[in-house]
């Protein structure tokens, strides 16, 4: 089995979509070979019809999409434990909110964090590539600081709520949905020296809690705290 991520500067994983993978996997029991990829050599994942990371080989399978790539995990290895323990269409929607809302307002606040660990020769694509996407450059980015740590935040509010009543965002333990969120959290954690949570947030406490599963997964990856 391998996985397909992107890999910027000292083998930095920064990508959301990918730490969302790479604890279903873990949440699995599965340890893929992991296949870095840089910004300039996309063109490696030509064999799975698109451009973007991450991308699962297993065997004869190639899966591109995260939420898909979970749901292929929850299927195939369905004796291992489950991901979405029979609420797929709700873990569904977590990852729509996560994709439209968290990582819209994270968007704004670890763009110039990846800016700055992405390897020289891709600062120029990457830059290039978010002013086509919202017409704003890396500097702008860095003007909205502020901005988007309100932003992000606020967009918490949901999750804060529910983390005040329960251990984990899927109930007792954790599952897709927190592996979603976490994501997130793992591209502010790679990218962004500031303090994304307010002190006393029981987010804080979750987060803390989401580093150590798996032996440290998230707590071992090159970060910025
Ligand atoms: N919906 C996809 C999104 C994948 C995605 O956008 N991946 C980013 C990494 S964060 C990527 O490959 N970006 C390549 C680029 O910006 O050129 C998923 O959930 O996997």
């Amino acid at each position: 089995m391998k996985l397909y991520e992107l890999s910027l500067s000292q083998g930095r994983t920064v990508s959301p979509f990918v730490w969302r993978t790479r604890f279903c996997l873990a949440h699995k029991g599965l340890n893929p070979e992991r296949v870095p990829i840089s910004y300039h050599d996309k063109d490696q994942l030509a064999f799975s019809g698109q451009d973007r990371v991450p991308v699962l080989v297993d065997g004869d399978e190639v899966i591109s999409d995260s939420w898909k790539i979970a749901c292929y995990l929850e299927d195939a290895y369905s004796f291992a434990p489950s991901l979405f323990e029979g609420a797929q269409g709700t873990a569904l929607m977590i990852n729509k909110w996560a994709d439209h809302v968290q990582l819209g307002a994270m968007f704004l606040l670890c763009s110039p964090g990846t800016y700055d660990v992405t390897q020289d020769e891709d600062k120029p694509y990457f830059a290039q590539s978010r002013y086509e996407w919202t017409g704003k450059t890396i500097d702008d980015f860095r003007a909205m600081e502020d901005e988007a740590l309100k932003r992000t935040r606020s967009a918490l509010e949901p999750i804060r709520q529910t983390l005040a009543e329960q251990p984990f965002i899927a109930g007792d333990a954790p599952a897709f949905a927190d592996y979603c969120v976490m994501g997130g959290f793992m591209w502010a954690r790679t990218t962004y020296a500031g303090q994304v949570l307010e002190d006393g947030d029981p987010v804080e406490d979750w987060r803390q809690r989401m580093l150590d599963l798996f032996e440290g997964l998230g707590r071992n990856a090159l970060s910025m705290e």
